[in-house]
Order: structure tokens, then C-alpha cells, then sequence
């Protein structure tokens, strides 16, 4: 057996373009269990978007191993090692298993009626003294489907609050934001099945060799066959990546639209492009050729500090692509001008007429495995089934749906995100924060802050979680929930594939899916339709998931044609899937036909530069035929940026074992010592001028805060260091030293998707006097 964790990706099963990827099963059981003696139970994969297949093997009430699923269409039975790993946090002796609430000791047990009724009586004494905006709720991006829909229904429809994001603002907004800018609606162009026929692959900002290793395999497979495609590379650091890339461009961080812009003008000037495609289905290439004309690629090296051979070599092969497969991450989404760098993306798949059929495509990827879920059901900056909150046919529909007035649902602004609701809790207006299945005291930006605003005595905060986080620890009530594996339901990957997640063991203690919680504040609040019968008229997750599929009915998220036992046994259908496509829909946008008529898309968009939002009618003049939009956008530099030679940009991200802010990779024992601890990367150059050398604990300074790690020498351009952000601040060791790397970050989004820029700050990095400090 393969060491998976030495090597992540496993043995190669090499093969052609257009073949069929072949089948690998990883699978792991505890120490003396054989597959025939356990229960195996349909589930996929939560520690990251892609989708993968699993079934989850139980035995004895405890789940005790994984295994791949070979007939699925995502992973055909391989296995990302956290996988492999990571569910033996939900057998953590430390789990949450009662709800607990603040009394004057701090958090103390409770039960359910006393936890639950604190919440209700509260958000009624706040409807009473201040209406429905001092309420507001913070999501995931790692709940299920029906899960998401309840609580988009009671916040929407219920509450009427407007106050209603997810965590997936820090991770996917810039992705749903460059789909509508180009689109009209959010939905995935591509498919992973593109890999199988691409001859170019264009990774953005997107290390998908620790990111999702599972498509990174398929990738790796495709290098290691016949026609093996080119890949280009976009990112500071020599990841894996980087180092299989026909070309890797380092661009410094927060310069990719002026990189984007400099593809695209070469390509133009060439005349790469497929001028019968954009003819017939795109408008706006007249704009998008005025404005990258400004970036030859001399002037475009200065910027991002790249050759300007490499960018024309890059250039080429994109422009010289039969069948180019796009695909965009973090890299982009949390850097500067974010929704214009990978809206330009879109543009260059455009122009090319590399969109909808295989290997032609633009993954303009999701990070959390239900975060498609998220925006779908309305439950980040968006109602439910990607319905345009300017569209108020699109919000009577809503209100017919859930027989409630339209007055009822909030439209008078697009639904608010997160940092907005955190100023509002700053500033006194928001009371109650309901917080689930995210952890922000480690995962937004300057930490400090956060920590201040969550722990005011004003505000009620209640956190629903698996474990007590460094969030619960801020909480007025906690709420015990019951984890993956431990409820039923559904949820969409990147390449909008839905998957079925069984229960495979019973929760620990009291604690309960999201859904019964939900369901029961509803139930609690007695939320009412017009008629007087109750707002949430589901129970249980299946007849959530029917209460959704009418919801999505019509519109381009179409889940009308699943069911539950469609689901079951086989593994996985892409979305629309309805009666015209009961199969489900491989590729979106092939036969030329996009969301985006006015009457019909989910967004009129946004300037990118300013994100000022363009008008119904401006929109209807300009796209009234509903077609692909090129939208153009001019490089600007972010504005916190080293002013000196000692100061260094500072990007954050990802290290292949670990996830998040690690409450489940912690828990894992594999997983936790293959990255224990925090580590901060630097160039040679860097390290030497500072005096620096590999394994050095160092001291990172920003205008935030400061954090402590060991430097690991090497791997990354200069001028840039790199911090991954997992390590929260559980273990500050007794110094009083921090190593969360958000205690640098700033307060700072994008003006289109208000994403957070985890990729760009400054800092000042030094080797600390004290080099023996334990435990670092
Ligand atoms: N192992 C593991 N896998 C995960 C997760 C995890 O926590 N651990 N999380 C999941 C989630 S929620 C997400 S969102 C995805 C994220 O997946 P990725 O986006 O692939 O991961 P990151 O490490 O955040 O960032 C990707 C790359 O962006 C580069 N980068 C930084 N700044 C810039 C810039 O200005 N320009 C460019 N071009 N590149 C830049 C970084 O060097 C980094 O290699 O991963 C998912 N998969
Ligand atoms: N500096 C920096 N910061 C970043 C990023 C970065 O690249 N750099 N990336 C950002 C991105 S892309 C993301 S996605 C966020 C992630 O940030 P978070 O969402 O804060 O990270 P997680 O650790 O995944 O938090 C999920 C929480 O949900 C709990 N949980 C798991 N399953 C369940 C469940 O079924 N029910 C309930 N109720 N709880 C559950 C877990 O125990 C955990 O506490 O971080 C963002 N922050
Ligand atoms: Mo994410």
C-alpha cells in the first residue's frame, strides 16, 4: 500500500486524450478491520469541493474507515488523503455533545429547551426593540443543501432579515460574481471530464496539487500518458504545479488583472481569437480590445515583474489551444481587483470560442464541498435558486412559493456580506450573530478585530459547531451538531455534481443535524405562512430536498429531476437535471444559449472597477439577446504595499494535510504530524538578506498584529512570503506569541464580490532573538 501520505497523489494510471480516466480504489480501515465485517454507507467527500465519492465504512455505532467509490464520476474511486484520514474526528473524545450557554463562570452545560429558548427569546426581544436588521447569520460552506434552503427560508422569508451570508464570501463570492459578470447567473461552465481532453490546462491562482488532489491525479495521469496536454501556471510560488507547468508565471501578488490583461492583449493582437464565436455569442469585444491594448507585454513585465518572453510564450499557448481548460482559485479570488482578474478568465475562454464542449472549458473553481449549495439556496448574498433581488417577478415568485407576502422578503439591497455585518456589529446596529459551521475567530482577516467585535457584551452570539472553537469560546450559546456521517442530505461540488451523504453512525450525545436545529427555531419562533400554516412545512431532509427541488423548478440550478433514490447506488448527477435533461447536464453554455436574458439572470452585474451596480435598463440595452458578456477592466495597484526593501508581500494559503482552521485535521493523527505546526516561506534571497536560515523561528510583523513561525527556506519568488493560515491561536504558547496567520491580514474585500483579501498584505519578517522556544 501506497504511503498516502508521503504520497498524496498515489501511483499514476497513465492515459490518452479523450480515454477514459482509469479507476483507482484508496481506501483505509482502522487496524484489523476487514471490509467484509463493516458497514458501508454512500456518502462524499467534505474537506474540499471536489466531489469526490466515498463510502464511509461504520462498525459497532463509530465510523472506522473510507473507501472510494469506483463507479463515481468525480474520483472513480480515488481518495484525497484528509479523507483518508480525516473522519476520525468525528470519534474525537472532545466532540460537542450538549449545548452549553454563558452565565457568569463563562460557558457552562445546558440542554436543548434552555439553550434554545435563550435564542428565541432574544430574537424576539430584538424584533421587538429593533426589527429583523439587528439579526443576522453566518453560514458555511460545509452544511448540506436542505440545510442551507431552511435556513434561507426562515432568514429570508421568516425573520426578513437581509443580514445573510456564508463563509463561502471568504472563498467562492469572487467565483459566483465573475460567472454572472460574464453569465448573467452563476453555474460551472466545465466539467472535470474536461481534463480528459484538454491539450492545454491554465491553472489561476489555483494549486490544485494540494487543493484537490483527486483532480490533480487525474491531471498528473494525463501528463503521464500519450498527448499530454501543456499547463500553464499562475502563481508566486513554485508549487507542484508550477513545477509540472510547460510555463509558470510568478507574478507579484495583487497584479493578475495587469497579467490577464497582457494575455489577452497578445492574444488579440495576434488574432487568436474565433471571431465567428464572439460574433454570434458574446457582446462587449470592442471594449475588451480598447482596454487591453494599454497592456502590451513589456509594460505588463514591470507590473507583475515577470519576463516578458515568459508572458508571450504563455500567450501562445493559449492562444494556439484546440481545447483549453481553465480553472481559477484563491490565488485570484483573495488578491487584489479579484472579480476582474478571473472575470478575465472567462474572456479569454471566450474569445477563443473554448467554451461547452470537451476539453473546451472554464472551472471557476469552489472550495468548500457545499458551497455551491450556499449560493444556490440563497443562503450568501443571493436568494434562493440564483432569483435577481432587482427582478420583482423574481421575488413575487419567491413570495407565491412560500405563501408570504413579497413585502416579507427583503430586496431593498443585495443581501449583506459578512464584513458589512461585522461593521454593523461594530457600529451597534447588529445584536445577534448566529454563527454555523465556521470558525471566523481563526478564518477572517486581522484578528484582533474579530476578536473584539464577537466578544462585545452587546452582541448575542451563538455558534453551532461540532467542537468548541475559538468562536464557541466567544459565544453566548452553543449549539452541539451532529457532523457529516451522522445525517442525511445532499450536496453540489465545483462541477455541479450532486451527491447523496447517508448517515452512517447516530451524533454523539445530544447533538443534532443543522436541519432538526433549524427546524426546531422555526417551529420555536412559529413562523407562519399566509394562511397561518407553518413557514417551514419539513421535517426531515428528504422532504427538504422536495420543498428546494420546487423552489429551483424552472430556473438554471434545476433539481426537479433528482431524487433521493436516483441518487442512491449510483454517484453523482450534474445539475440541470430535470425533464429535458433527466441524465443531468455535462457542460453548461454548448449550444450557445446562456442565462443571462434580462428576464431571466440572476444578476444585471456589477462595474469592476467599482463594483457600482449596472441598471436593469443599462443591462437590457446592452445584452437584450442574452448572450456572454466580455467585460473589460483596467489594473489599478492595491494600495497597502511594501513601501521599503525590509518590508515583504504577504500571501496565505494551503498545505496538502491540513483543512481550515484544522478542528478535524487536528484530530487526525497522520494528519497532524505531517504539518503540526506553523511555517512561513521565504525566498533564498529573502531569507539571507535577513539573516535567516531554514528552521529559523522568525517573527512576522504587520500593521495588525505579529506571528510567529519556523522559516522554510526556499520555493517562492522574492519579495513575497508565504504563511499558510490553518494554525489558530489554541496553542499560543505561553510567550503569549500568536501564529494565526490572519492576526496579520487586512480588512479589506473586493468591490465586486466583497471577498476578503487573505493574498495581499505587508509585512516585515525578522529572526527572532529567542530561537528555543518549544513547541515551535
Ligand atoms: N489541503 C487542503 N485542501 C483544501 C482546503 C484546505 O484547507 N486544505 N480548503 C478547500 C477550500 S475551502 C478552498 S477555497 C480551496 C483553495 O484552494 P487554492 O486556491 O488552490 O489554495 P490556496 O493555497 O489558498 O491558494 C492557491 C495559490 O494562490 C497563490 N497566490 C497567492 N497570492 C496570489 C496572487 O496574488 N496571484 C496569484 N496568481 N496567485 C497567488 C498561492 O501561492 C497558492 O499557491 O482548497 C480546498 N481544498
Ligand atoms: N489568511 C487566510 N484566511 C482564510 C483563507 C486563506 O486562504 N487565507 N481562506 C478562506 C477560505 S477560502 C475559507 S473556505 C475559510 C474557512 O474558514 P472556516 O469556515 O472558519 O474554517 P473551518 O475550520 O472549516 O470551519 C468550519 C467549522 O465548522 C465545523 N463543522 C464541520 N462540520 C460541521 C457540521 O456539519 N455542522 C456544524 N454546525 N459545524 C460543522 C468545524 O468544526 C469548524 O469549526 O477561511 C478563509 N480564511
Ligand atoms: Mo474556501
Amino acid at each position: 500500500m501506497t504511503d498516502r501520505i508521503a504520497q498524496p497523489w498515489g501511483a499514476r494510471t497513465p492515459y490518452a486524450a479523450g480515454q477514459r480516466w482509469p479507476d483507482r480504489v484508496d481506501a483505509e480501515l482502522t487496524d484489523g478491520m476487514h471490509p467484509e465485517e463493516v458497514q458501508w454507507t454512500q456518502s462524499a467527500a467534505v474537506l474540499h469541493s471536489n466531489g469526490d465519492g466515498i463510502d464511509i465504512a461504520s462498525h459497532d455505532g463509530r465510523i472506522v474507515g473510507v473507501r472510494g467509490r469506483r463507479i463515481d464520476r468525480v474520483n472513480q474511486g480515488r481518495v484525497d488523503p484528509k479523507d483518508l484520514f480525516g473522519w476520525q474526528a468525528n470519534n474525537s473524545p472532545d466532540r460537542l455533545t450538549v449545548p452549553l450557554v454563558r452565565d457568569h463562570d463563562g460557558l457552562v452545560e445546558s440542554d436543548w429547551d434552555t439553550a434554545m429558548n435563550r435564542i428565541v427569546s432574544r430574537t424576539q426581544a430584538l424584533l421587538r426593540d429593533f426589527g429583523p436588521s439587528a439579526i443576522g447569520f453566518y453560514t458555511s460552506g460545509q452544511l448540506l443543501l436542505e440545510e442551507y434552503y431552511t435556513l434561507s427560508v426562515i432568514g429570508h422569508g421568516g425573520l426578513g432579515t437581509n443580514h445573510m451570508d456564508g463563509n463561502t464570501r471568504l472563498c467562492t463570492a469572487t467565483a459566483e460574481w465573475a460567472l454572472k459578470e460574464s453569465f448573467g447567473c452563476d453555474g460551472q461552465p466545465g466539467s472535470y471530464t474536461d481534463v480528459d481532453h484538454a491539450d492545454v490546462i491554465a491553472l489561476y491562482g489555483h494549486n490544485v496539487a494540494e487543493t484537490q488532489t483527486v483532480l490533480w491525479s487525474r491531471m498528473l495521469d494525463r501528463l503521464a500518458g500519450a498527448d499530454a496536454p501543456q499547463i500553464l501556471c499562475v502563481d508566486p510560488r513554485e508549487t507542484e504545479v508550477a513545477k509540472a507547468a510547460t510555463v509558470h508565471l510568478a507574478p507579484v501578488p495583487g497584479t493578475n488583472l495587469a497579467l490577464m490583461n497582457g494575455l489577452l492583449h497578445e492574444v488579440i493582437a495576434n488574432d487568436w481569437v474565433d471571431h465567428d464565436y464572439i460574433d454570434a455569442y458574446t457582446v462587449g469585444f470592442d471594449e475588451l480590445a480598447a482596454c487591453v491594448a494599454d497592456y502590451p507585454p513589456e509594460h505588463v513585465a514591470q507590473i507583475c515583474d515577470v519576463p516578458a518572453r515568459d508572458l508571450r510564450r504563455a500567450a501562445e499557448i493559449l492562444g494556439q489551444a484546440q481545447r483549453l481548460l481553465s480553472t481559477v482559485l484563491q490565488g485570484f479570488y483573495q488578491s487584489h481587483q479579484a472579480t476582474a482578474a478571473a472575470t478575465q478568465v472567462n474572456n479569454l475562454n471566450l474569445i477563443r470560442g473554448m467554451l461547452g464542449r470537451p476539453g473546451a472549458g472554464v472551472l471557476q473553481m469552489n472550495g468548500q464541498p457545499t458551497a455551491q449549495n450556499t449560493r444556490e439556496c440563497g443562503a450568501n448574498g443571493g436568494l434562493p435558486a440564483f432569483r435577481n433581488w432587482r427582478n420583482d417577478e423574481h421575488v413575487t415568485e419567491l413570495a407565491q412559493l412560500w405563501n408570504v407576502d413579497s413585502a416579507r422578503i427583503p430586496h431593498y439591497s443585495e443581501p449583506t456580506h459578512v464584513m458589512q455585518m461585522l461593521r454593523f456589529a461594530e457600529q451597534g446596529s447588529l445584536r445577534m450573530l448566529w454563527i454555523s459551521a465556521t470558525n471566523p475567530a481563526v478564518s477572517l482577516p486581522e484578528l484582533r478585530r474579530i476578536r473584539d467585535i464577537l466578544g462585545q457584551h452587546r452582541l448575542f452570539v451563538v455558534v453551532q459547531d461540532i467542537f468548541a472553537t475559538e468562536t464557541a469560546q466567544l459565544a453566548d450559546v452553543v449549539l452541539p451538531a451532529a457532523a457529516w456521517g451522522e445525517k442525511t442530505g445532499t450536496f453540489t461540488n465545483a462541477d455541479r455534481t450532486v451527491h447523496l451523504s447517508e448517515k452512517a453512525v447516530e451524533p454523539p450525545g445530544q447533538a443534532r443535524s443543522d436541519l432538526e436545529i433549524f427546524c426546531d427555531y422555526a417551529e420555536r419562533m412559529d413562523f407562519r405562512d399566509r394562511d397561518g400554516l407553518p413557514l417551514i412545512s419539513w421535517k426531515d431532509s428528504e422532504s427538504a430536498f422536495a420543498a428546494w427541488q420546487r423552489c429551483s423548478a424552472g430556473r438554471p440550478c434545476d433539481y426537479t429531476g433528482l431524487s433521493y433514490a436516483k441518487l442512491r447506488g449510483g454517484s453523482g448527477i450534474q445539475w440541470p437535471c430535470n425533464a429535458e435533461s433527466p441524465d443531468g447536464t455535462e457542460r453548461l453554455y454548448g449550444d450557445g444559449e446562456f442565462f443571462s436574458a434580462p428576464s431571466y439572470c440572476e444578476s444585471y452585474g456589477k462595474d469592476l472597477r467599482t463594483g457600482a451596480a449596472v441598471e436593469a435598463a443599462e443591462y437590457g440595452a446592452a445584452n437584450p439577446d442574452g448572450k456572454a458578456m466580455l467585460r473589460a477592466a483596467g489594473y489599478s495597484a492595491p494600495h497597502e504595499r511594501p513601501t521599503d526593501d525590509e518590508q515583504l508581500w504577504l500571501t496565505t494559503g494551503r498545505t496538502v494535510y491540513q483543512f481550515h482552521t484544522r478542528t478535524k485535521t487536528a484530530r487526525a493523527p497522520e494528519l497532524n504530524a505531517a504539518a503540526p505546526q506553523v511555517w512561513v516561506e521565504l525566498s533564498v534571497g529573502d531569507a539571507e538578506r535577513r539573516g535567516i536560515g531554514d528552521g529559523d523561528l522568525t517573527e512576522i510583523r504587520s500593521a495588525r498584529g505579529s506571528v510567529e513561525a519556523r522559516a522554510r527556506v526556499g520555493g517562492i519568488r522574492d519579495g513575497v512570503a508565504f504563511l499558510p493560515f490553518h494554525y489558530g491561536y489554541w496553542d499560543t504558547d505561553d510567550t503569549g506569541h500568536h501564529r494565526a496567520a490572519n492576526e496579520l491580514t487586512i480588512t479589506d474585500w473586493d468591490p465586486v464580490s466583497k471577498q476578503p483579501m487573505f493574498k495581499t498584505a505587508v509585512v516585515r519578517i525578522c529572526r527572532s532573538a529567542d530561537q528555543d522556544r518549544s513547541g515551535r
